[in-house]
């Protein structure tokens, strides 16, 4: 928080003290999603390769939603910012987004062509039938969402179906996402565990069900779990699991890496993995909004976040998975401490590789996960039902200091009112 408000006092400086604008590029990502050293080194590269001086303002957010008001209400100027699939979705649909002219950047440096994975080009295909993603963004990060456990604590077994966040055993030690659609489609996915058995719906279909119904089956669900949730965290989450504050998170793949990797540390035992029934997969991605002022620097940044040795340090930094489709990014996550799994759904031919399977899933993981698709105005009703969730869980104490609080007040102010009177009536 800290950080964003000395972010932002340099972005009003900069614009303030006349510094021109075409010579800023503001950047709207992820909290904890890059390593920002990179970032001078874009300022560096883009001088070499243009002759122009640029400086990156570099602003975080937690959740897609944060960043959508901003752009989507608040038509604030980002130049490039990092929805996930389904928000890409709704801003193509609300002509939200700026085609992006890669055939401006030169051919030699044109990181994003020679390094397209052709496994997220055919994901982001699927983002809209009637637009093509692919013309408005440029894949980042990648991943599912699932379920980081405490091995002391916790099987494999127990912590390979959703039903874990309601099971008594856990109750008070679960964190859980503060992502409403990250949360409601795994958790429709295991209430509509015999519809998809039967066949009678498909993954694809819950992906998109915004219908009343279901709606109310997962906030009944969710309200059976909230006693137990420790934490709804937006990114506090893997940090606690490491300090085992927490013995369950559902999380995001790449947070799983990282806090396993740090938690191995301290001798705290983590895992990850994607329950049984299913999951959702996602994929980030770079856009420029209608209301960014320099898209050319916007161009080039997205261009140098594709370049290989950029996406692996970016990777090494986060935890998480870069969408790049370059040998050279594969083969830096070659590590014989893992067994093989076949990776060549995403890299042709890589049909047995020993890479860290939170990192990179397996197909079989892939093959029980489906993206998730834009609601439009039905979104409202998944933002309401998420803060009946929430907002209950403050639960009666919060009315009771809110009752004591304006009771205090009010007989604060009578007993002042009758001081008053009676120290008029006696000076008269
Ligand atoms: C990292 C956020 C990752 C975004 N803090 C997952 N979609």
């Amino acid at each position: 928080m800290k950080r964003l408000l000395i972010l932002a006092a340099v972005a009003a400086a900069l614009v303030s003290c006349g510094t021109n604008r075409s010579e800023v590029l503001k950047v709207y990502n992820w909290s904890d999603y890059i390593d920002e050293s990179v970032l001078p080194e874009f300022e560096e590269w883009y001088k070499a390769q243009t002759g122009e001086d640029i400086k990156v303002v570099y602003q975080t957010f937690d959740v897609n939603e944060t960043m959508l008001s901003k752009i989507e209400k608040g038509h604030e100027d980002y130049d490039v910012v990092c929805p996930s699939d389904y928000i890409i979705e709704r801003m193509l649909n609300n002509g939200l987004l700026i085609p992006l002219d890669f055939a401006s950047i030169p051919d030699e440096i044109n990181y994003i062509e020679l390094n397209k994975s052709p496994y997220i080009k055919g994901i982001f295909d699927e983002i809209n039938p009637d637009i093509n993603a692919n013309d408005y963004a440029v894949a980042y990060m990648w991943g599912t969402t699932g379920i980081i456990y405490n091995t002391e604590k916790v099987t494999p077994e127990e912590a390979g179906t959703w039903d874990i966040i309601r099971n008594p055993k856990f109750s008070g030690q679960i964190l859980i996402k503060d992502a409403p659609r990250d949360v409601y489609c795994p958790v429709l996915i295991y209430l509509k565990q015999k519809e998809l058995k039967q066949g009678t719906v498909t993954m694809q279909d819950l992906m998109k069900d915004s219908s009343d119904e279901s709606l109310a089956a997962v906030e009944a669900y969710l309200k059976e779990v909230k006693d137990g949730v420790l934490g709804w965290e937006a990114d506090f989450g893997k940090e606690q699991m490491t300090k085992g504050r927490g013995v369950i998170s559902l999380n995001w793949s790449g947070d799983a890496v990282w806090a396993i990797e740090e938690a191995a540390e301290v001798g705290v035992s983590l895992d990850y993995i994607v329950p049984e029934e299913g999951s959702n997969f996602w994929c980030d991605g770079w856009v420029i909004p209608k209301y960014a002022r320099n898209v050319k620097a916007a161009t080039y940044f997205i261009d140098f976040m594709c370049r290989p040795d950029i996406a692996i340090r970016n990777m090494d930094e986060t935890g998480y998975v870069s969408a790049n489709g370059a040998m050279e990014v594969l083969e830096s996550q070659i590590d014989e401490e893992y067994d093989p799994i076949d990776l060549s759904y995403f890299f042709p031919g890589a049909d047995s590789v020993c890479v860290n399977p939170v990192l990179y899933p397996d197909r079989n993981v892939i093959e029980r996960c489906a993206l998730e698709h834009d609601w439009g105005a039905d979104t409202d009703k998944l933002l309401a039902m998420w803060s009946r969730v929430k907002g209950e869980n403050a639960s009666g104490m919060t009315y009771v200091v809110i009752f004591l609080a304006v009771a205090a007040i009010a007989g604060a102010a009578i007993y002042n009112n009758s001081r008053k009177k009676r120290r008029h009536r006696k000076n008269r």
